[in-house]
């Protein structure tokens, strides 16, 4: 390993996925700052802004110390003028005042309030904003707005899908999934992917990837577990993707979050025990909790490279592109992995393949909280 001119410090890579990037956030003042204003870049349509200060802040994330003044952050990548304006006002004010007039803005306040209901982007809530809409209520109220099947489950189940999904809550419905999926046959495998894979204790929904031994054989599984879910009652709303993917695709250049495999955006009854203490307070209308869950079914020898896509974070799934596509001249997307030099699709039975094909040391996934 490489260590800065003049320290015995190992050098920090731009690239996330040359990182280890726990949980443990030694720089979570700085950081909350540098991704407000990353978001507020969002919502004005700044592109490379956004990610300036994303990647500023993911840098920061893998720190195994705290920085303490700006001298600290002498040789970090990733920092750019901007970014280290914010940090060093933060260090001799104790806070930022650009972060501190984003955060009492009106617009930002009340985009981040729509773009937090299901469905909405940062499209739609600029558009309801510019139409003089500040609230929810108003939203609700407002009879010439439409709303899509997906924002209407969205303002219905506000109150329940905007809460924190819990650990507790993720298994329950691990259960749910595996007991839904099992009707298609012994041969299936589910796996918990996204945030909780990263070992995030808290998430916005469930991630599952589903897949059957046989390739082309796994068509029919995610109608089979709606169908299913439908049946015991448990499923509120379902957004069905069919397959697009095709083989013969290349590996797309830029990042998209989307890809071509066949899946489901649903929002699941999660049933709750009244617990005894509970009951004495104001009684509750219901013993079932509304959670968002994504299923994705990927054709088993494509499994490797979905499960990688799906577990993010998306600034470590960003950096895995962007290295694979600037250092290795290679194409990485969900579906696969392209060698641009030798014009062909690398096979991966694993993560730990597509690691060892971009000649990276692997990452666990509770690393890669970038
Ligand atoms: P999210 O569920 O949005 O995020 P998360 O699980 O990391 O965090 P949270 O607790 O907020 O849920 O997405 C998980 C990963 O799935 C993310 O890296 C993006 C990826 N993804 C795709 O690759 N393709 C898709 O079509 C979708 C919807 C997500
Ligand atoms: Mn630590
Ligand atoms: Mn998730
Ligand atoms: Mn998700």
């Amino acid at each position: 390993q490489t260590s800065l001119p003049g320290t015995s410090l190992p050098a920090v890579s731009q690239y996330a996925c040359q990182r280890r990037t726990t949980l443990d956030n030694h720089n979570k003042l700085l950081t909350d700052a540098l991704e407000v204003l990353a978001e507020n870049c969002e919502f004005n349509d700044s592109k490379g802004p956004c990610l300036g200060f994303r990647r500023a802040a993911s840098v920061l994330k893998s720190l195994t110390t705290a920085l303490s003044c700006l001298q600290d952050a002498v040789g970090l990548p990733c920092l750019g003028d901007e970014s280290k304006n914010v940090i060093e006002e933060i260090f001799v004010c104790g806070s930022s005042s650009r972060v501190e007039d984003i955060l009492a803005d009106e617009r930002y306040q009340t985009l981040k309030l729509f773009t937090s209901v299901f469905g909405v982007g940062p499209k739609t809530a600029e558009k309801w904003y510019r139409r003089g809409l500040r609230s929810l209520e108003e939203i609700c109220a407002d009879s010439s707005i439409h709303l899509n099947r997906m924002q209407e489950a969205g303002f219905l189940y506000y109150e329940d899908i905007s809460k924190p999904v819990t650990v507790a809550e993720a298994k329950a419905m691990d259960c749910i999934i595996k007991e839904a999926a099992s009707c298609f046959g012994s041969g299936v495998t589910i796996n918990l992917t996204g945030g909780f894979r990263r070992g995030k204790t808290f998430g916005h929904d469930v991630d599952f990837i589903l897949t059957v031994p046989e390739p082309g054989k796994e068509d029919g599984l995610l109608p089979m577990v709606i169908g299913r879910l439908r049946s015991q009652g448990l499923l509120l709303f379902s957004d069905f993707q069919e397959s697009t993917f095709d083989l013969n695709k290349m590996p797309s250049h830029r990042f998209e979050a989307m890809d071509h495999f066949q899946k489901c955006f649903l929002i699941l009854k999660l049933r709750t025990a009244l617990e005894e203490g509970k009951q004495r307070g104001p009684t509750r209308r219901r013993d079932w909790k509304a959670v968002r869950v994504d299923l994705v079914v990927p054709p088993v020898d494509r499994y490797a490279f979905c499960l990688l896509g799906w577990s993010g974070s998306t600034q470590f799934e960003r950096d895995l592109r962007r290295f694979a596509r600037l250092e290795r001249g290679m194409l990485l997307d969900n579906h696969g992995l392209y060698d641009k030099a030798a014009n062909t699709f690398l096979p991966a039975k694993t993560e730990e393949d597509i690691f060892a094909h971009l000649g990276l040391d692997y990452i666990e996934p509770w690393q890669r909280n970038a």
